[in-house]
């Protein structure tokens, strides 16, 4: 019998702000290829957000159409999500100047990466970084999605959508549907391989901190071998040590296997050894991607055809609701 029963909605986004980590391809690309069977799923290539930071134009451009290819190469098919890319979804702009307007400063100000941003940028201390949550709401409910990935980082900013969309509600009418975090099953939290108190970011300037999906084999076991660890030489998961934790969650994500199995693995032998090991095989795990990457980029054409789909969906998809918000909110029908 046909499962008439309509899929929930995930929606999940992604940063052009540099180079792919393993760090996102563990934490978010990686699952978004798994969920295509279960959920509608909508994943964009958020360049709205990265410019919260600023951006040297050419390369966000270039940043941007290596990303969509990136995230095919990791399993998203166009044809079966909807692929697109943000700016180019108008809709977004729209529904965010809505909210922006039923959002309050004060709700704005308790923003802990808000906080954390403007620290690390004080130069650049721009209004978008301080409005960036209620873009990241316009994003959710232009599509009413049910489910949003998130990490812990971003848990606050689905609290705040919550509250908007609830808010929204009251004041005009039932609309928004109030979406839910989702936990992967297999998402873990990659660490900085040169301080492994910090998570490996891609705008990361030490090249050396992280890994990225694209890096060839010896560039991958180079930097491993140089992942900072501590004076042990056990390779067992214990607290306080970050650096060997860190490396045995990436070897268990990328093989498959629990970490007792991993401790049991390497009982007896050396931190080089599982160095080594575990640059191999993340190395071997990721080389099917970077290959479907290089071909995927030697076809721009192809690439072109699938985010313009994607644009378009995503645009009739959100189109309908952010109408029905002007509407309600007391717009004028065009
Ligand atoms: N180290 C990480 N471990 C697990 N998941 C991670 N993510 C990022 N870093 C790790 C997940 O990747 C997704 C995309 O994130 P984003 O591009 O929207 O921004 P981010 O979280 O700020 O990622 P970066 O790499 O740290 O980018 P920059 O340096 O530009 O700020 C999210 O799902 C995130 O959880």
């Amino acid at each position: 019998m046909e499962n008439t029963e309509k899929k929930k909605v995930i929606l999940s986004g992604i940063q052009p702000s540099g180079a792919f980590t393993l760090g996102n391809y563990v934490g978010a690309i990686k699952n978004w290829a798994k969920l295509q069977d279960d959920y509608s799923c909508l994943y964009m290539i958020a360049d709205m957000h990265a410019i919260t930071v600023r951006q040297d134009p050419a390369k966000l451009r270039r940043n941007t159409l290596e990303a969509y290819a990136a995230i095919v190469a990791c399993g998203v098919d166009p044809e079966n999500s909807v692929a697109f890319i943000q700016s180019h979804v108008p809709t977004h702009g729209m529904l965010n100047w809505l909210l922006a307007c039923n959002t309050q400063f004060g709700e704005l100000s308790r923003m802990t990466q808000f906080k954390d941003k403007s620290a690390k940028h004080a130069d650049d201390v721009n209004a978008g970084l301080f409005t960036y949550p209620v873009l990241m709401a316009a994003d959710i409910l232009a599509y009413n999605a049910d489910l949003v990935p998130v990490g812990v980082d971003q848990k606050q900013h689905l609290e705040l959508t919550r509250d908007i969309a609830q808010r929204f509600n009251q004041r005009y009418g039932e609309l928004f549907t109030l979406p839910d975090g989702y936990i992967p099953p297999q998402g873990a939290k990659i660490m900085s391989l040169s301080d492994p108190t910090k998570k490996m970011s891609k705008s990361d300037e030490n090249q050396n901190s992280c890994v990225y999906i694209l890096d060839d084999k010896d560039t991958i076991i180079r930097k491993f071998k140089r992942a900072v660890t501590d004076s042990d030489s056990c390779v067992k998961y214990a607290e306080g040590k970050d650096g060997i934790n860190n490396l045995i969650t990436i070897y268990s994500v990328v093989t498959g296997k629990s970490v007792e199995d991993v401790e049991r693995e390497f009982d007896g032998k050396g931190y080089g050894d599982f160095k080594l090991a575990v640059g191999e095989a993340v190395a071997d795990h990721l080389a099917p991607v970077r290959e479907k990457f290089n071909d995927l980029m030697k076809n721009k054409d192809y690439l072109v055809s699938c985010y313009k789909r994607g644009d378009e969906t995503a645009f009739k998809i959100s189109s309908r609701i952010v109408s029905k918000a002007y509407h309600k909110a007391g717009f004028v029908d065009r």
